[in-house]
C-alpha cells in the first residue's frame, strides 16, 4: 500500500522543535489525528527511529494552525505534546517555545499577510484559550530569520522574536495561585503551586537535599529525587484543579536555588520526567512571576527589584531565560514579554503508513 504524505513543516521554535501542520492537511477525527501524529513522531519507541522524532520530548511536538474565526486573534495555534515512550498525545499544556514557531509558519502558509519591515501575529492559543502576540522581522515582504540575537540553548543568531502575553495568569488552574496559598506543604516538604502560563510547582532543591546546580544527566539519572518529585506531583495535580495527573505532562517540577550567574534564580525543570535542558518558555514566565509573590518558596532565594517592570534572569543548565515582568499599582503581574528566535528547518511532506489514514 502507498504511504500517505502530509504537508509538513519542521521547525525550531526557541529550544524546542515542532512538525508543524495546517489543521485542514490533518485527519478531522481526533483519534485518527493522533494515530497520524504518533507515527509521524515515531512514537511510542524511546529513539522515535520510525518517525521525526528526536526521542526527546523537546523535538517531540506538534503545532497545529488554522487562520482564527476570532475578532481578537489572526491564527489558532493547537499544541500537541506527542509522548515519546507510550502512544499518547497531550493537549493539556501549552507550549511557548513551539509558539515562537508559529507566526513565520502562519507567514510561510499564506494564512498572514505581510504588514511591512515588521509583522504582528495575534496568536489564540487553543489549549488555554488565550492570547499571544509574536512580532517578527518581515523585511522584503518575507520571513527573516537571520539576525543576531542569541538565546541560550541554541548554538549561533538568528531574527529576534518578540513574544507578549496579557492575562495568562490561571491558564490551566484557572488562578496564579490554584491552591489558594502562596505555599503548600506535600510529603513534608514546601512549595509554591503557581500557573502564570504553565502550571509549576517549585520546590527549593536545599529542601531535596539538592544543590539545584546539577546537570540534566545527573538529574536523569537520580532515581531517588525523581520519586520524591513524582510523588509531590501527584498530590500537587487535584489540589491545583488538574485533577489526576498520571497520564498529563503538566505541572511541571522546577528545583530552584540562589542565582550564581547574577540573574534572578537558579532552576531545574522537569517536564515533568525528564529534566528540561533549559526551561520552557511559560514555565519560565510563572517561575519569574513566583520571584515577585511575597510568601512563595522563592523568598530569600530570588533576587528581585522594586520596579513596576523589570527582566528576571531565570538561570537553568543551559544558560539563562530572561522574562520582562509588568506589575499593576497593586503588585499583580499583568504583562511579559520575552524574546525568541525561530528557524524553517524543512519544508515538504511527511510520509505515514497509507494504512493508517488515506489523507484528506
Ligand atoms: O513552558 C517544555 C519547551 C517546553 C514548553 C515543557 C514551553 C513552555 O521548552 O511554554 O516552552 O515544559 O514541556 O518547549
Amino acid at each position: 500500500m502507498k504511504q500517505t504524505l502530509i504537508p509538513c513543516v519542521l521547525m525550531r521554535g526557541g529550544t524546542s522543535k515542532a512538525a508543524c501542520f495546517l489543521a485542514s492537511d490533518l485527519p478531522v477525527d481526533h483519534d485518527t489525528r493522533d494515530r497520524v501524529l504518533l507515527a509521524v513522531m515515531g512514537s511510542p519507541d524511546a529513539r522515535q527511529i520510525d518517525g521525526i522524532g528526536g526521542g526527546d520530548p523537546l523535538t517531540s511536538k506538534v503545532a497545529i494552525v488554522s487562520v482564527s474565526t476570532r475578532p481578537d486573534a489572526d491564527v489558532d495555534y493547537l499544541f500537541a505534546q506527542v509522548d515519546v515512550h507510550n502512544a499518547r498525545v497531550d493537549y493539556g499544556q501549552n507550549c511557548g517555545n513551539i509558539l515562537a514557531a508559529v507566526a513565520p509558519f502562519a507567514i510561510e502558509k499564506g494564512l498572514v499577510t505581510v504588514q511591512g519591515p515588521v509583522t504582528r501575529v495575534r496568536i489564540f492559543m487553543v489549549n488555554t484559550g488565550q492570547i499571544a502576540e509574536a512580532q517578527i522581522a518581515t523585511p522584503d515582504g518575507a520571513v527573516e530569520y537571520e539576525g543576531d540575537a542569541r538565546i541560550d540553548g541554541v548554538p549561533g543568531c538568528a531574527a529576534e522574536q518578540i513574544l507578549t502575553f496579557e492575562d495568562i495568569a490561571g491558564s490551566s488552574c484557572g488562578a496564579l495561585l490554584p491552591t489558594g496559598n502562596a505555599r503548600d506543604n506535600f510529603d513534608g516538604v514546601d512549595v509554591t503551586c503557581i500557573d502564570n502560563g504553565m502550571p509549576v510547582v517549585l520546590i527549593r532543591a536545599a529542601d531535596l537535599q539538592r544543590s539545584g546546580l546539577e546537570s540534566r544527566e545527573q538529574l536523569d539519572n537520580d532515581v531517588t529525587l525523581k520519586a520524591r518529585l513524582e510523588s509531590i506531583r501527584l498530590q500537587a495535580g487535584p489540589r491545583m484543579q488538574l485533577g489526576d495527573v498520571q497520564q498529563r505532562t503538566v505541572p511541571k517540577m522546577t528545583l530552584i536555588a540562589a542565582p550564581t550567574q547574577h540573574g534572578a534564580i537558579t532552576t531545574r525543570t522537569f517536564i515533568p520526567h525528564r529534566c528540561h535542558a533549559s526551561i520552557g518558555v511559560l514555565g519560565a514566565v510563572s517561575v519569574a512571576t513566583a520571584c515577585l509573590i511575597p510568601g512563595t518558596v522563592a523568598e530569600g532565594l530570588a533576587k528581585i527589584g522594586n520596579e513596576r517592570q523589570q527582566r528576571l534572569a531565570v538561570e537553568h543548565p543551559g544558560g539563562e531565560f530572561s522574562v520582562m515582568l509588568t506589575r499593576d499599582a497593586a503588585g499583580n503581574v499583568v504583562k511579559s514579554g520575552l524574546i525568541r528566535t525561530a528557524r524553517l528547518l524543512f519544508d515538504g511532506r511527511v510520509a505515514i503508513a497509507g494504512s493508517l489514514w488515506g489523507g484528506n
